[in-house]
């Protein structure tokens, strides 16, 4: 494959800038053609790539019933075939109970997808909030967010019971509650959205690390022109939901947090082993040594059988709140075509890294990617994430490398190729010029991503004193106010249109019930970014830890043109690695530019690494007609 271009090196370039590489495996090369006989054809290879359902809208129109509930099964742990019986949150859909992922939902520009959910998790435990003081409140309050979409944000107020858009800034007395409530939520796909793969998953502040860090997510896949290329529309499509689910494991820690095996019921499960549950702990000097093992659709290292001279799309998705991935094909080249849900007119050519700076198809949790592969050999590969350096500093997190799936190349000939660049992209996607950027007021921002220390905090859950007793008290208050607002919530609801403005675009905030107003102790969305409708504006992110972090924002994407204050080839993307190795003094950066266009309303922007977020690293957006 000679069509790497300047771009892909430029990305390459950036990603070293706050990733190094340990040493990966070396493995020879081979060479041999097609024509001839392998190994491989004289084995039994079973493919075993499972797949969650697929649901397509038709006539414009995709609705769907998801179900959050728990899901009991057996999940590997550091050893394939270890396994461990697990209760974890997860979807399941219409008839379908519970499974591994939610369904793959897929939509064109233009169409409406209509998704309600249900919540039958069981109903909250205790208000816990100061032994437990990190605004995990609410394990079983959930609601919605579809990750990446270009869509209305509000409020639809025009209807007796409110239909909700990607709405997230649900407060502390809000959100879909345990036992069997619900919520519609509508998204109309504009007509020129560009195609790509999303992901949908839970997003109330406090219990988000908690819910996706078990299996409550999904893929949207959004088509278009570039998926009516003959050759893709030939090409077999897998998708890869990248997923290592939290869980305590009896004798595993020291300190287990109280928490059954198999369960996770704490928020500090997470914020205490963060790489997930095969770690031993975090300062020694072998830490990370075992990172999270990684499944793809609920199948631990599924086997791929392809045949020579295939050529299949890849949709991946990092569903982790955590984990980096540092994708890598043996042998082979993973051809992106599209950053998250962002297409390229360019390939971007990830070609084998093992030997070659360690270097490969980067996604950060939330983070997607589509590629393309043409298997032209015959053999055993294997799909592996590299190794990668979350941090720097005395006890730096390097993730180890590990194998993800097999994929096994028969010697039969099936001749395919790949689509020509270069490929169509949507106008949306049009560089964001100097002169746009002026004529769009112009305007900068700077975010700053900063960890403070939580000794306090932790010793707090820890040691149970007179005055977190007296706590006990005040929160147990707490609890039968929440009880007394959701006995009258149907009340509200009904109290609500009337309150509600005329124009039907315009987003709606309910008002705060009084009896619970004082007991509203979740600092979300405290921070406020105004915008202006149809700006055009330039925003530096900086990250002030010796630890990587992922700047995502809701609603519109990023182009992005700088990394550490460096011009890099421009792309569009809306999940951002942040790159390791900052401080206060020196941190590092990412700067973008952002078009705030079609929707007002209420969104957010945080961290991706969803357990920050919950703990704080997060902040409102608010776009305003002028
Ligand atoms: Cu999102």
């Amino acid at each position: 494959m000679s069509d790497v271009n300047a771009f892909a090196n430029s990305r390459r370039n950036f990603l070293r800038a706050g990733f190094g590489m340990a040493s990966g495996v070396i493995v020879p090369l081979s060479l041999v053609g097609c024509e001839q006989t392998d190994e491989a054809s004289h084995h039994a290879s079973v493919h075993n790539f499972m797949q969650p359902d697929l649901l397509e809208a038709k006539n414009g129109l995709l609705e769907v019933t998801l179900k959050a509930s728990y899901f009991n099964t057996m999940v590997s742990g550091a050893s394939p075939t270890d396994q461990y019986p697990v209760s974890l949150r997860a979807y399941g859909y219409g008839a379908h109970p519970a499974s591994y992922a939610g369904p793959t939902l897929v939509v064109r520009g233009g169409d409406t997808l209509r998704i309600k959910l249900i919540n039958d998790l069981p109903v909250n435990p205790p208000f816990l909030a100061f032994r437990d003081p990190t605004n995990y409140i609410k394990p079983n309050t959930t609601n919605l967010h579809a990750h990446g979409l270009h869509v209305y944000p509000g409020i639809y107020e025009d209807s007796i019971n409110p239909e909700y858009g990607d709405y997230v800034v649900d407060p502390n007395y809000g959100g879909v509650m345990p036992a069997g409530d619900s919520r519609q939520y509508v998204y109309h796909i504009p007509k020129d959205h560009p195609e790509g793969p999303f992901y949908y998953h839970p997003q109330y502040h406090g219990s988000s690390a908690i819910q996706v860090a078990s299996l409550m997510s999904g893929a949207i896949l959004v088509r278009g022109p570039v998926d009516d290329l003959p050759e893709m529309a030939q090409a077999s499509e897998l998708l890869f939901l990248f997923q290592a689910p939290y869980f305590a494991v009896a004798g595993l820690f020291k300190d287990d947090l109280g928490v059954s095996p198999g369960m996770l019921e704490k928020l500090a499960q997470l914020t205490r082993h963060p790489t997930g549950q095969g770690l031993r702990n975090n300062f020694g000097d072998d830490a990370y040594a075992d990172a999270q093992p990684v499944m793809i659709n609920g199948v631990r290292q599924p086997t791929i059988v392809m045949q020579c001279g295939e050529v299949q799309r890849w949709r991946f998705i990092n569903t982790q709140v955590f984990n980096y991935l540092n994708l890598n094909l043996d042998a082979h080249v993973l051809k992106q075509y599209t950053s998250d849900g962002w297409g390229s007119a360019l390939y971007q050519n990830h070609e084998d890294a093992r030997q070659k700076g360690g270097d490969g198809l980067l996604l950060a949790p939330g983070g997607r990617a589509s590629v393309l592969v043409k298997m032209d050999k015959p053999g055993t590969y294997y799909l592996r994430s590299l190794s990668v350096r979350m941090s720097e500093g005395h006890h730096p997190i390097i993730l180890p490398e590990y194998m993800l799936a097999k994929v096994v190349v028969l010697a039969a000939i099936k001749t395919m190729t790949v689509p020509q660049q270069p490929l169509p992209v949507r106008s949306f996607l049009n560089p964001i010029t100097d002169e746009e950027f002026a004529n769009g007021g112009g305007k900068k921002r700077n975010i700053i991503f900063r960890m403070l220390g939580n000794e306090s905090l932790l010793s707090a859950q820890q040691v149970k004193t007179a005055l977190h007793r007296a706590t006990d008290v005040f929160y147990s208050l707490a609890e039968r106010a929440d009880d007394l607002y959701q006995q009258s919530k149907e009340k509200v609801r009904q109290q609500l249109p009337p309150l509600l403005e005329a124009n039907a675009q315009k987003p709606v905030y309910p008002s705060s019930p009084k009896i619970v107003k004082r007991f509203d102790i979740q600092p979300a969305n405290t921070l406020n970014e105004i915008v202006i409708l149809d700006a055009v504006e330039e925003w530096t992110v900086f990250n002030m830890n010796s630890i990587a972090n992922v700047f995502h924002i809701h609603v519109n994407p990023m182009y992005v043109i700088k990394v550490n204050g460096i011009a890099i080839d421009p792309y569009w993307c809306d999940t951002l690695a942040l790159p390791a190795g900052g401080t206060v003094e020196y941190p590092t950066s990412v700067t973008f530019r952002m078009r705030f266009k079609d929707f007002c309303g209420p969104y957010i922007l945080h961290s991706q690494m969803l357990q920050d977020a919950d703990l704080g690293m997060i902040q409102r957006v608010t776009v305003v007609a002028q």
